[in-house]
């Protein structure tokens, strides 16, 4: 295998982010190699094949595999992404049953509500920033589709606990301790919530998440413990929230992309769609997922041994020249002959839903995000005021500079 010399490389993954791994691929020509990263040696990928490989549970498992960070800010201890085998097929089905067509409608009449009482609001502002408009707005959207009550008051606090959860596993510093702070408060308040549903002192909405979580037995028949619990009502209310991230891209698109945007006044629901098909597939969010070698093996001639850290490139298999026509142009109609293939389209991980790890929420995020193009494309009239719409690819996660400022928006 290709290897990266060196004794760590954990500065240049942080400096070149998204790139890191898409750089070493077309130096070495090819999409797997070796290198050393957070003080352990580690196998970096890429591109169809790979993520086949990745997702094959007899080869990789999760335990162990996400950095300490990430645990500490982002997923929490001893949730659905750190489990493997029987125990995360029965807490994945968990997720997986508050998945149901209802609930998809449900989160779309939500989107729009929020986005339509947030349209009025704009419009007696000077301007407002997409991006922290847009996690407010689903702030209360994760906790009414969640059951978890939300006072107007609480708003801006829970926004800014969420907002940290996920802005800050890949920072130093100032943002990396907000992360922190924000899960333990984050974690507290939802655990005396789950208690509360459990004493009967308060009536989660059935078939919401509150009470799903709150009376899931695990495979001993167990409730979970408060701490676990609260971690996956969080794995449902943070990545919701998170969803801002994409429509901040979308808002971008939307700006940057006239002739795309024309194509979808009518608001029709396939052109919506290929239009946030390639917002995620060609905007960097998810960089990588992360697992471990479960026993030694061989794969085209390359040996992976037991316990190797193994990270999947999402980023770069969305943008893999093999797999895509043009991967640095953005254009939703590649998408209308698009025949789906779970290894290739990755930007939520790969593999299938109720098995593997990948992400429970993605069809939540679709809903989500085609309601907000609609008002971004269709449904608001504003001005964009001079301003940094570039991104950054080290900053992970990444986001449009300036946050997307409209002026005088109308509805329409
Ligand atoms: C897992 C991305 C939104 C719930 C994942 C994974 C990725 C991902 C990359 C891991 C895949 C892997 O390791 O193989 C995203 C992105 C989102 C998003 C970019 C956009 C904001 C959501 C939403 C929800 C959600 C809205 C729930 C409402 C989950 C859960 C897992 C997961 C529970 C763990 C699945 C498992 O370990 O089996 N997501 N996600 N995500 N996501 Fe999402
Ligand atoms: C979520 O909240 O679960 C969805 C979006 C979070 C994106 C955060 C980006 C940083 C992730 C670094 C993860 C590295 C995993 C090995």
């Amino acid at each position: 295998m290709p290897a990266e010399e060196g004794l760590d490389h954990s500065l240049a993954f942080l400096k070149e982010g998204y790139l890191y791994i898409t750089n070493r691929t077309l130096g070495f020509q090819s999409d797997v190699f070796e290198t050393r990263l957070l003080g352990e040696r580690a196998i970096c990928m890429r591109g169809e094949e790979a993520a086949r490989l990745f997702y094959d549970e007899d080869k990789f498992i999760r335990f162990g595999a996400a950095p300490k960070r990430v645990i500490k800010t982002l997923f929490g201890e001893n949730g659905v992404q750190t489990l493997d085998g029987e125990a995360h097929r029965h807490r994945k089905a968990m997720f997986m049953s508050l998945m149901s067509d209802e609930a998809m409608q449900r989160m779309r009449g939500l989107t729009r509500k929020y986005w339509e009482i947030a349209a009025k609001n704009f419009e007696t502002r000077k301007e407002v920033e997409i991006y922290e408009e847009a996690k407010e707005l689903l702030c209360r959207v994760a906790c009414e589709w969640a059951g978890v009550p939300l006072e107007p008051e609480e708003v801006r606090e829970k926004t800014s606990w969420f907002g940290a959860l996920f802005e800050s596993p890949a920072s130093i510093g100032i943002t990396y301790m907000k992360g922190r702070n924000a899960r333990t408060k984050a974690e507290s308040w939802i655990s005396g919530l789950i208690e509360d549903v459990r004493t009967n002192r308060f009536t989660a909405p059935e078939h919401s998440a509150l009470a799903v979580i709150s009376f899931h037995r695990d495979l001993n028949g167990q409730l979970l413990d408060l701490k676990t619990a609260a971690v996956e009502m969080l794995n449902i209310i943070r990545p919701i929230v998170a969803v801002s991230i994409y429509i901040a891209f979308t808002a971008l698109a939307v700006i940057q992309q006239p002739e795309e945007r024309e194509k979808l006044a009518g608001s029709d629901e396939v052109r919506l769609g290929h239009f946030i098909q390639e917002v995620r597939r060609f905007y960097p969010f998810f960089p990588v997922t992360a697992a471990r070698v479960a026993e030694d093996f061989v794969w085209n001639g390359y040996r992976f041994e037991q316990g190797t850290l193994t990270m999947l490139d999402l980023y770069g298999t969305n943008h893999h020249p093999d797999l895509w026509d043009k991967p640095e142009k953005f254009m939703p109609d590649r998408f209308q002959h698009w025949r789906g293939s779970p290894f290739r389209f990755i930007p939520q991980g790969g593999g299938d839903h109720d098995t593997g790890h990948r992400c429970a929420g993605e069809w939540i995020t679709l809903e989500i995000m085609k309601e907000s193009l609609d008002f971004l494309a269709n449904r608001m009239s504003y001005d964009v005021p001079q301003q940094d719409l570039s991104y950054s690819f080290s900053d992970i996660p990444s986001l449009p500079h300036s946050n997307i400022v409209i002026q005088n928006v109308r509805s329409v």
